[in-house]
């Protein structure tokens, strides 16, 4: 998730007066966290993050080349960011050694920046110019649909179930605006994410948006899944290098590269590194972005009923798209 978007969100300094205008005729609310949301293009948007999208709507100038990490925030996003940058550093470059590696000096949020931020200025994406351009996004593919319709960069999509990504929010929440994660917090939270309102919502939108294009036009858009990259890490960063264009060579497997990145985008590891412990972007510790990584963690917090009800979403929502959970 953007450093920047959550604890002040109203930053009217970076809002122009043209979407100020904008917003007063969108429907919105206040969030569980007490923060304004707008839905536009239907999705839910605090309003520094409408107009970023607004802004890369008009500006963004895709290159056939660019690489976007897609993801619902708290999906494993940082993950695929550091196991992608480990990829394309290795395929770009043989003298990256060991103590050089850019994942050593900057959280992965920091080398990867958000496309509907203002990292993603024109000016700034000018220290992007290396090729392929590594860039992120929150948005659903449909926010994306116009600005990217003739270009054929690629599009990462990692998706993890619902239930765990709440519960991560939850907590990351609650550590960013430095309150207990408390029950009626998770409630409030919930709610809105079943009824669809929460932030960068309803889930299933962006799901399907992805899951679809990624079944029309695999060779573009390639869905991962977060329980997969856990269950079978090997297979499945083998997939990523094969997308992205940069296989392993026998060499290379023969060689221990692939175990070797693993490693060095664990958990464990990245979470161990002196600039993600003390680090900061913007306002948030890099500390934030690391907790268990576990998988069926929600087990430990949500009621049967919440399961039930967001079983029942998914099994609602998702029918007949072949997309399962
Ligand atoms: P973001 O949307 O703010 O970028 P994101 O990285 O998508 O967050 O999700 C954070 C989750 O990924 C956390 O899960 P948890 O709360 O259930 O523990 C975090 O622990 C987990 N995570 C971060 N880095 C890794 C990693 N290298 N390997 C596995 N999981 C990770």
């Amino acid at each position: 998730m953007d450093p920047k978007e959550l604890p002040a969100n109203i930053r009217d300094d970076k809002i122009s007066e043209e979407t100020k205008k904008l917003i007063s005729s969108l429907p919105s609310h206040t969030d569980s966290q007490g923060q304004k949301i707008c839905q536009y293009q239907g999705c839910w948007y605090y309003y520094n993050t409408l107009q970023g999208v607004l802004n890369f709507q008009r500006d963004f100038q895709p290159k056939d080349t660019d690489i976007i990490l897609a993801s619902y925030p708290k999906s494993g996003t940082t993950w695929l960011k550091a196991l992608t940058v480990a990829l394309l550093e290795r395929s770009m470059s043989d003298s990256s050694s060991d103590d050089d590696h850019p994942l050593l000096y900057d959280n992965p949020h920091g080398i990867v920046p958000f496309l509907e931020t203002d990292q993603c200025s024109s000016s700034n994406l000018a220290k992007f110019s290396a090729s392929p351009r590594l860039l992120s996004t929150h948005m659903p593919l449909q926010a994306m649909h116009e600005t990217l319709k003739n270009s054929s960069c690629k599009i990462v999509y990692i998706c993890r179930n619902v239930k765990d990504m709440l519960i991560s929010l939850w907590f990351f929440g609650s550590a960013v605006h430095k309150i207990e994660p408390t029950r009626s917090l998770l409630e409030s939270m919930f709610k809105s994410l079943c009824n669809g309102t929460n932030y960068y919502g309803p889930f299933w939108e962006h799901l399907l948006g992805y899951w679809r294009r990624s079944v029309e036009d695999p060779k573009h858009v390639l869905f991962m899944r977060y329980e997969e990259m856990k269950a079978e890490p090997h297979a499945q960063i083998k997939r990523l290098a094969n997308f992205l264009g940069c296989p392993f060579t026998k060499q290379e497997e023969d060689g221990g590269v692939v175990d070797k990145i693993l490693d060095l985008c664990s958990l464990r590891n990245l979470s161990s590194l002196e600039v993600n412990k003390t680090g900061k972007i913007k306002n948030m510790d890099h500390k934030f972005y690391f907790r268990k990584g576990e998988v069926g963690d929600s087990k430990n917090y949500l009621t049967p009923e919440m399961e039930n009800k967001i079983d029942m979403i998914i099994q609602e929502k998702l029918q007949g798209s072949g997309l399962k959970f």
